[in-house]
């Protein structure tokens, strides 16, 4: 039966998520040894397949079309570039891979072809694939799935209320439908936001509900703190209080028990005490990497110290002896 509470209310989300935060954080801890083995971390290590000159007007995004920023565009990468990547990214512990690109919506056109190819050899690596592609249609995300395709990340990003200050281009029901798309084609969920965009505490709670009350709830839920990037109109945004991303983290795994929430973008700019008590509040997954999709991530080898100092797993690097299948 399903765990999901389909008409949760945001007085209950904001009920949990204003909790003394200490209270908050024992509960959710509670919750998350009930649910997961404490000591494990997912990691997966992110490329961005393509990159910059996106049509859509995402204000937080370093690749919007509509934002003077520097990075470089680049077209669809080489299958053999990418599979090199997800080859380096198992050696360096990762379990998960994640192929982002700057579209709008996937076309059917050849570059489609060729990211069905890569999710193939991907996939063969033994690693669990991920791609986020923007919109997909029911036909794409069965070939997506058909090829090997475990996850699709489509991010919500902030509640209904504040989506339209943050992108115009799309709406929130065109990534509920594309969501809607990809579940029915069988494929995992990997759903969240961005914290720190300028939006409110009920912005925070509302973006939670909608995540809580998907049915089932997203197996994957990234919480992403702002990056931000110079020349997107969010730069100058002040930055989230360590706490909301606590009580952020808190409250997702109160309310979806079974997901690996994922501390996502911004961990190079928090402490390592607050990613601790995100990690005792549920948080059991990181992007794992140097390099995020345009933005630098915390080191791989900080990390490394990190998970050794917190007595963590999950980092499961290859030996350069060992080979790896193909
Ligand atoms: N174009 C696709 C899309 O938007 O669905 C996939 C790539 S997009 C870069 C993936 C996600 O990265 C966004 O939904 C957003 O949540 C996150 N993201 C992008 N730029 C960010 C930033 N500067 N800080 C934090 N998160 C960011
Ligand atoms: C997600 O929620 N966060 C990742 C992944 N899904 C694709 C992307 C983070 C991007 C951070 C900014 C950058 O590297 O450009
Ligand atoms: Fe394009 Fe995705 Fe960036 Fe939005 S977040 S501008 S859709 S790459």
């Amino acid at each position: 039966m399903s765990d999901v509470n389909t008409t949760l209310t945001l007085d209950e989300v904001a009920e949990l998520y204003r909790r003394p935060l200490l209270d908050l954080v024992f509960e959710a801890a509670r919750i998350h040894r009930a649910n997961h083995d404490p000591r494990v971390v997912q990691c997966s290590t992110l490329l961005s397949i393509k990159t910059g000159a996106c049509q859509e007007d995402c204000s937080y995004c370093s690749q919007s079309a509509h934002n003077n920023t520097d990075v470089e565009r680049e077209k669809l990468l080489e299958l053999d570039t990418v599979v090199d990547a997800a080859t380096e990214a198992k050696r360096g512990g990762a379990d998960r891979f994640c192929m982002g690109a700057a579209w709008r919506q996937v076309k059917d056109n050849t570059d489609f072809e060729r990211v069905l190819e890569m999710v193939r050899q991907v996939k063969a690596l033994d690693l669990e694939t991920c791609a986020t592609l923007g919109m997909v249609t029911k036909e794409q995300a069965e070939k997506l799935r058909d090829a090997g395709l475990d996850y699709y990340n489509h991010n919500l990003d902030t509640s209904p209320e504040y989506y339209g200050e943050v992108i115009t281009t799309r709406t929130y029901e065109d990534r509920l439908r594309t969501l809607a798309v990809v579940r029915s084609a069988g494929m995992k969920v990997c759903c969240g936001g961005i914290l720190g965009m300028g939006e409110s505490e009920d912005d925070r709670i509302g973006l939670i509900q909608q995540l809580a009350m998907q049915d089932p709830y997203p197996e994957s839920v990234p919480i992403n703190t702002l990056i931000p990037v110079e020349g997107t109109p969010l730069a100058d945004t002040p930055s989230l209080p360590w706490t909301e991303l606590l009580r952020a983290v808190a409250v997702c795994r109160i309310l979806m028990p079974q997901s690996m929430v994922r501390l996502s973008a911004g961990r190079s700019g928090m402490s390592e005490e607050s990613q601790a008590l995100c990690f005792l509040a549920g948080a059991n997954s990181i992007f794992l990497g140097d390099q995020l999709l345009t933005a630098p991530n915390r080191s791989k080898n900080s990390d490394v110290e990190l998970f050794d100092m917190l007595g963590l797993e999950g980092i499961n690097e290859v030996e350069s002896t060992e080979t790896i299948e193909v």
